[in-house]
Formats: C-alpha cells, structure tokens, sequence
C-alpha cells in the first residue's frame, strides 16, 4: 500500500475525536504541563497558512510532552467579541453572533485538518454569555476594589470604607484620583451617600472620569492607545481625534512597580520585555514646587535632573495645564489663547513625535526659583505634554536639548551649569563632572548634588524624591455593540453594580447596530432595557482586550457556573508554562492581562504573580507574491499580451499580481490566468524556452497581493503531516520568513520514505524482528538526542533535517527492524502526527494511540565509536583495512588478526616474525 495522507488524517483525526484522545482532567500522578496559544479572533477570510505556525510550533511541543510523561493542558478557543463582526452587521443587518458563529465553524474545520492535539471539551469563547458572566464578574471585582499602597496590593473597597469611618482619610495611602478630599471620620458619616459614592469613585480600580480619548468618528468608538498608528486607526487607518469625554478605565497603573517588577522573573523575548519596560516608563526623579506669589499658588514640575535646578531659566506648561488661563495676563491673553487653538488640533503621538518645530506663548506671569528667588517667565508650549508627570517642567537650555531650541528661538537666558561639554557627561557618575555657577552645589559631583538638593528642596516644603510612569491608566469602554455589557446602571448620575445573582448581564437586542439619533452608543437603541425598569444601564460595552485579559484561567475550569474557575483547578494548572503568539499583542493584552491576574491573586482567587511563564514570538509567514508582465502599447495602454520575466526588458510593460494559485515553481499555469479574470481570457504569451516565468517579490500575506495560501489547499495536496514539517522547515520559529512553496515536495518525498521503511518492494507492510545492527542503533540514538535537544530548546526547524538524514540512513541500510522504527516513529510523532498513529498501529498497537507512547531515552553507548578499521602494513606496507572492537586485548587482536583469510593471503604463506598493534591506531606485521 502506498502512502495516502487523505485517508490516513481523515482516520486519525476521526479517531481522536470519537476517543477524546487529547482530554485532559486533573486527577493524574503525572506533573503538569500547560501550553497556549493566543487565541484568534475569528475572521471571515478564515486561516492562511501564516496563521498556523505558532499553533503548529506549541502542538508539537505538546505532543511531545505527553511523551515525556506530562499532563499538558492544550486548549483552544475564540476571542469571538470585536469590530469587523460588527462592522459585517452595519452593512448587512446580518446579527454579529450570526457572523461570529459562522467564522468559528469554519476555523474549527481548518484547525481540525490541522490535527492539532487540542482539548476541546475545553473550548471558550469570549462572546458567549456563560463566559462573558464571568468577565462581568471580574468588572464587578474591579469596581469593588482599591489599591492599598501600604499593604502594596489590591483590597476590597469596604476596607477602605472602614478606614474612612473610623479614621477618615489620614492615614490611607491609596493609588487614587488626584483630587481626592481629606475629610475626619465625624465628616465622612455625614456625608451624603451620593458624596460617598462620588468619592470612592476615585479609588476603585474600575472608575469613570472625564478623560482625553482617542475617537474615532468612522468606527463611531474610542480606541486604545496601542489600537492608533500614526495618528489613525489601527483597524482601517481611519482619522482618530482627542476628544474629552466620560469614561471607564482601570487603574492599571496601580501595578506598574509590579508590573515591572514581574519582568525580571519571566522568560520572555529580551525585545518584548524592553518593549513594555519602556511602556511602563518608570522615571526616578523629583517634584519640584515652583512658587507664584501673585496667584499665591505653586506650579508643581516633574524632572529626572534636579542636578540641573540652577540652569533653569523659565517654566514651560503645556496648553492644557489649568493654571494657563489665571496666569495669563490681559497683554497676553490673545496670544496665548491663539496658540491653544492652534496646538489643540495636534495628537499627542504628533506632538511626541514633532521634535524640531519650536512654537509657544508667553503667559506673562513669573515663578519664584525655589533656591535662587530669582523671577523666571512661565510659557506654555506644546512639547509639554498634559498627561505626563505634572504637565509642567521646569527648563534648562544648557541641559534639555528642546529647552535650548526653545530659549534660542524666543531669546530666553541659558545658563552654563557645568565644567563639562556635555550636559549628559556631568549626570554621568563615572565621568565626574562637576557643576559649575550652580549655588551650593557648585563642584560637587552628580552624586553628591542629587541627595542634597533633594534634602534642601524637602527642607522648604518645596519638593521631594518622586518616581513617575509613563504608563497611564486604561480607558475601558467602546461605544459600541457586539461587546460584553459591563454590569452597571445609574442613579442620580452615579453609577451602581447590578446584583452578582444578576449575571450575566445579556446582551440585549437592537433594530440597528449603529448610535442612536441622539449620539448614544448603539445599546442605547435597546427597547425597555433599563434595570428594574426604572434605571438605565451603562450603555457602552468593555473593549476587545476585556475578554482575553483572563481566559487561559477559564480553561482550567470551562465549565463552572459557579465561580470563573475552581480554586482546586487554579491550584493545580498555576500558570501557563508556556504562551505562544504574536509580538504585536506586546504592549496590549500582555499587560492588561498580567494586570487581571496580579488583581485576582490580590483578592486570593489563586497565588501567582505572573500568569506567563515563558513566551515565544513566532514569526511572520510572508506571501511569496508572482507576477506577470504586460505589455504597453505606443500610448502606455495596457494590451492583452503578456511576456515572461526574462525578456520583459524588451518591452515597455507594467506588473501585475497574479494568484499564485495558478503559479507553480515560478511557471504560470496559462489555462488557470486565461481564467484568472475575465479580461484575460484571450491572453497571449510571449514566452521563454516554451515557458512564461512568474517575477517574484516577498510581500505582506494579503487578499489583495493574491499571494494568500489557504493550509486547506496545501492539505488537499500533500497531506497536513507535510504542511505541519514544511511550516518548521521554513525557519526559526522567532523568524519573519516567506511562504515559498518550492520545498514542499521534498518534505512530502521524506514522509513518503518513512512509509517505505516499514514497506516491503511490493509495498506490503513488512518490519523484521531481528537484532539491530550497531549503525542502525547509531542512526536512531542520534534522532532521539537531537529532537530531544531541540524541541528542549524550541528550534523545530534544525529537527526537519535532522529526521531526513536519519531516514536516509535508515534507507541506506535497508533497515526495517521493529526496534528502531517503533522508536523513531515515536520521536517523529509531534511533527507528523498522523502517519505516526498509523504506522503504530500497523505494528500491531491495535487499539491504542501513539499520543501517550514514552519518548524512548537516549543511550549514549550507542553515540561511542565502538570499533576501529585498523590499517594493517605487512613490513611496513599498508594492505587491508581490519574493522575491529577498539576493547580487544593484545592477544586476542594478534589471533585473530593473524588468522584473517585476507591477512594470510598478504602473508603468503610465511610465518609472523612479530606483530606490533597501537590500539586505536595501526597493525603491523613483520615476517
Ligand atoms: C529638567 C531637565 C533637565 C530635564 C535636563 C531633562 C534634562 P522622562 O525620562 O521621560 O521621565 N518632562 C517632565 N514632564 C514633562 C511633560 N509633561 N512633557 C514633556 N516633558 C516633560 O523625562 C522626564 C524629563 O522630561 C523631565 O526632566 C522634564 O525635563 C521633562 F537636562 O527636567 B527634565
């Protein structure tokens, strides 16, 4: 019988879907292991064969696992709430959840013709209101909470409640809103319940507050800082605006110390983990109060350079800061009020970005320096951002590159303050630089000047040691539909948790998916939904991340309707040993979630910090893009004849993608372009040596490069054990890399001779039973070392070739021995795991699977050179090559060396005077 992928992944596929073979419980002796993906987000273009490659990499990891004797846990499920369902639902009517369920079907079937290993009694899915229950849950557990600087974590709010009541607001070191009111424990119980609420408001860890949003007027919502590139939307690159408005958010920068800190104890790309070092922005610096006699108030200014305090020589505020308008002078107002106009329609990213154009206004009004007493001018200017550290600094043109094009451009004083060239080198501690025209810290050392002016400036009450973030807390709402309702509705303007026994909170029905007249979001449009029909509910629903920030938690427990997951379940799977997924998730749900779970371990729900063990990036798979040539008339109007690659210089032409469906090894099909669009169909050719050769360039996969590669085709063709191989093959996993079809059939060819091994020349299956020779013991020990080593280490491109040399040696030595085939199957089975299941079960493992084989141990013995082919010299002359046992003594090595047939004819018939014999080395025969 010959190999027939079709009919052996149908089998097998079938077959661990009738047995649940990859179901996995918790009551086992085995250790654990748990192994993610980032679950997908179902598209209606389904999966393209760059989708895959990180699934393919984690399912070989844990196939091999369970070889290795784990208890892996390896779901699956669906980020299934989000825009382009929603998106699908305006323009056609057609209810998202329609959608959502339509796209899941099919991504199932593409991941089923996979042959992933997936347990999918334990599937998720986000939109889905047993699931979402559970979302709204943790929302509820966020309103409810605060964070407790002094016990250094999350607490529930009646905790903060009791210390209001017994001892008002002294004493509470609390991650809060910045307005918060100081109040006695008398004044706070006779406090309206409304001033209650209002001010708890401003602890909770879930909490509304007028913010600057980034709206985004086509798709109607307000999008996440990461979801806006260059100034539009991520999704659809459309026009995204600052807009002030009410908001959810989390106060996820009540972790950001903890978010840091977590970094240094995961394994994780070195690039991610800068990337969210950066994201989270910590600065080490000071505060620094700049008095306004005249207003009888401070400008409080954020610097990481207090060393630098006596080059200042003006304050700069951005346009936004509130004290611009009452320091503005009558002199002044319109030029001040003209360029807040004009900067107010700059992004922040814009005005991050902006780094040479120097423009801002003098307010008029002066502050007092802090050490000198001296009258500095107050300037607003956009380069100052309102959101960052106080909204105001105090500037330094001998030290801050944007101060000195500031001072230089509106002729402001600058003030040497050191003895070194460099501003950088005098902060340096290892250069020792010293200040210069710097009060009292003249010709001390940045060392010795940063402690003292920080000891000087807490002394006056006019500054302190202060660490910043740039992280800011996380707007969490959309005004849109097909997301999770968050549980909530409002009295008096103030908004209340609905009953826990309430939840879900479902999603309710509307006639259209769009605002409503009135600019509310589109649940705005529900009929009768208000919470016991009198109050209504918040009407924007939680943003794409809430879903994602907790599911590999839900896995450990999918099916439990009374808590998000069980405490024993928790306690038993702990965290995800190993995540694999994409970079672009880097600073998004890879914080977001670590924040979810940092907050559920506050409250005691399980006891790990990171949820996160080791992560991976893979790659991404490029399309291989071909095209043709089309020829230009004398006008430069496209023709209908086409010419091939090589002579296309000949001609004046213009490229045009086309499908490379109907390209194979860069040779266009010309029946299938005849056929490509209809335009074509009398195509002409002018071709090269009888063939019309495709040009070829490495482009992003997409619909509209025509290079896209559906796995299902290639799965038709050559079988998924191929295509799991041949995604390997292309690469390091970590690696962008481009499809390329060209090698597949190499890698086909290779399955194909593994079948031969167990096959006789009449293709019956046929394996032999005797003792393997020492080469073929060789052949299999150096596989089982290498793939152990490298699936340890997750290089599963370098294993690809591996399996090919072992095969062809296996081939060369005409071995079908049961004891090295049985083995090599197994360590082959995490690639190719349905050829495996069926070659074991033709060797008479009838019932059973491979998935729970044990990986066979290495035995190095088998690695030692164990024989030597001695070079035998008669007087001297070499003769013959001897292959013997390199642990043979002397004497027997002279007997039976001297009675080799080969060696008595070289004697001719005359008797051995001596024979010398250097072991490893050489015999020598004297007669
Ligand atoms: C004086 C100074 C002198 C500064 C010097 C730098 C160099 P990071 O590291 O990013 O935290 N700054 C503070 N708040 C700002 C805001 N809202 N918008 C724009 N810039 C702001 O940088 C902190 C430094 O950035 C602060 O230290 C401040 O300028 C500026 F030779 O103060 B520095």
């Amino acid at each position: 019988m010959d190999y027939n992928h079709r009919t052996i992944e149908q089998k097998w596929q079938q077959f661990w879907a009738d047995h649940q073979t990859f179901k996995t419980s918790e009551s086992t002796e085995k250790p654990k292991y748990y192994v993610l993906d980032m679950f997908p987000y179902p598209s209606g273009a389904g999966l393209h064969v760059g989708h895959p490659l990180g699934y393919i990499a984690s399912d070989i990891f844990s196939r091999y696992k369970r070889l290795k004797g784990f208890n892996v846990l390896h779901p699956m499920g669906y980020d299934s709430f989000g825009l382009p369902a929603e998106q699908y639902a305006i323009q056609t009517g057609q209810h998202p959840a329609i959608t959502t369920e339509t796209n899941i079907n099919r991504y199932r079937e593409q991941l089923d013709n996979i042959g992933f290993s997936y347990d999918w009694s334990r599937e998720v899915r986000t939109s889905d209101p047993s699931y979402y229950k559970w979302t709204q849950w943790i929302f509820m557990q966020l309103f409810d909470a605060w964070y407790n600087k002094q016990t250094d974590q999350a607490e529930s709010i009646n905790t903060l409640i009791n210390k209001f009541e017994s001892n008002g607001s002294s004493g509470v070191s609390a991650v809060s809103d910045e307005d918060v009111r100081t109040f006695t424990a008398e004044e706070w119980r006779v406090y309206s319940e409304e001033d209650k609420q209002r001010e708890l408001l401003k602890y909770r860890l879930a909490y509304l507050r007028e913010s600057t949003v980034n709206w985004c007027a086509a798709l109607g919502t307000v999008l996440a800082n990461d979801e806006v590139i260059n100034g539009v939307s991520e999704r659809g690159g459309y026009p995204v605006e600052q807009k002030k408005m009410m908001q959810w958010s989390m106060r996820i920068t009540a972790y950001a110390d903890r978010l840091l800190k977590g970094l240094d104890t995961v394994d994780w790309p070195e690039p991610l983990v800068e990337m969210q070092r950066n994201w989270i922005g910590k600065s080490v610096g000071a505060s620094v109060k700049f008095p306004v006699p005249q207003l009888d108030t401070v400008i409080e200014v954020f610097t990481t350079r207090v060393d630098t305090i006596f080059g200042v020589s003006f304050v700069v505020l951005a346009p936004e800061h509130e004290l611009v308008s009452a320091l503005t002078t009558e002199t002044q107002r319109a030029d001040v009020e003209g360029y807040i106009e004009k900067t107010s329609k700059k992004s922040e990213l814009d005005r991050m970005a902006d780094t040479k154009t120097v423009s801002g206004a003098f307010t008029g009004a002066y502050a007092k320096h802090p050490l000198t007493d001296e009258n500095v001018q107050i300037w607003i200017a956009d380069y100052v951002l309102a959101g960052y550290g106080t909204g105001a600094v105090m500037a330094v043109p001998s030290g801050d590159q944007r101060d000195y094009l500031f001072a230089k451009h509106f002729n402001l004083p600058i003030i040497p303050i050191s003895d070194s060239q460099n501003i950088e080198e005098a902060a340096d501690p290892t250069k020792d630089g010293r200040y210069i025209n710097s009060g009292f810290i003249n010709g001390m050392t940045y060392g010795e000047a940063v402690p003292a002016l920080i000891e000087r400036l807490e002394r006056l009450g006019l500054g302190k040691a202060k660490v910043n973030f740039r992280m800011r807390d996380a707007i969490f709402g959309r005004q849109r539909y097909w997301g999770e309702p968050v549980p909530v509705y409002f009295k008096n303007g103030l908004p209340y948790l609905i009953k826990e026994e309430e939840l879900p909170l479902l999603l309710p029905e509307v006639d259209k998916y769009l605002p409503t007249e009135t600019g509310e979001p589109p649940l705005g449009r529900a009929e009768g939904w208000k919470y016991q029909d009198e109050y209504e509910y918040e009407l924007s629903t939680m943003p794409g991340w809430a879903g994602s920030s907790w599911y590999w938690l839900r896995y450990m427990d999918p099916q439990n309707d009374q808590t998000f997951a069980s405490g024993e379940a928790v306690d038993y799977w702990k965290a995800v040993d190993l995540y694999i997924g994409g970079s672009e998730h880097a600073t998004g749900h890879l914080l977001y979630s670590r924040f979810w779970n940092k907050f559920l371990k506050d409250l005691g729900y399980h006891n790990e910090e990171e949820p996160f063990k080791k992560l991976i990036n893979q790659g991404m798979i490029q399309g291989r893009s071909s095209f043709v040539y089309r020829v230009l008339d004398e006008e430069g109007k496209g023709t209908n004849r086409f010419v091939s690659l090589g002579l296309k210089d000949e001609y004046n032409t213009v490229p045009l993608h086309v499908d490379v469906n109907i390209v194979h090894h860069d040779v266009l099909n010309l029946e299938g372009f005849r056929k490509f669009r209809p335009d074509f169909s009398d195509a002409e050719f002018i071709l090269e040596n009888g063939k019309y050769i495709c040009g070829t360039e490495v482009e992003k996969m997409s619909k509209s490069k025509f290079n896209v590669v559906n796995p299902d085709d290639i799965i038709q063709q050559f079988g998924a054990d191929t295509l799991r191989l041949y995604e390997m093959f292309l690469g390091p996993l970590e690696q962008s890399k481009p499809w390329n079809t060209n090698g597949i059939e190499g890698v086909y060819k290779f399955l194909r001779k593994v079948w031969r091994l167990f096959h006789d020349a009449e293709g019956n299956f046929h394996v032999s039973e005797e003792e393997p020779t020492k080469a073929e013991y060789k052949a299999l020990h150096k596989i089982i070392k290498k793939v152990e080593e490298d699936i340890e280490r997750f290089s599963f491109n370098t294993s690809v070739s591996a399996f090919m040399i072992c095969v062809n040696e296996l081939t060369d030595l005409k071995c079908n021995k049961r004891k090295i085939l049985q083995e090599l199957i197994v360590v082959l089975h995490p690639y190719a795991p349905h050829i495996t299941e069926e070659l074991w079960s033709l060797l008479g493992h009838a019932a059973g699977t491979i998935s729970y084989a044990i990986y066979p141990a290495f035995n190095p013995d088998y690695l030692v050179e164990s024989e030597f082919a001695y070079p035998v010299s008669v007087n001297g002359k070499m003769k013959m090559n001897l292959s013997l046992p390199l642990d043979l003594d002397p004497k027997t090595v002279e007997e039976i060396v001297l009675a080799n047939v080969d060696v008595q004819r070289y004697l001719d018939g005359k008797a051995a005077k001596k024979l010398i014999f250097v072991k490893g080395k050489i015999i020598n025969i004297v007669v």
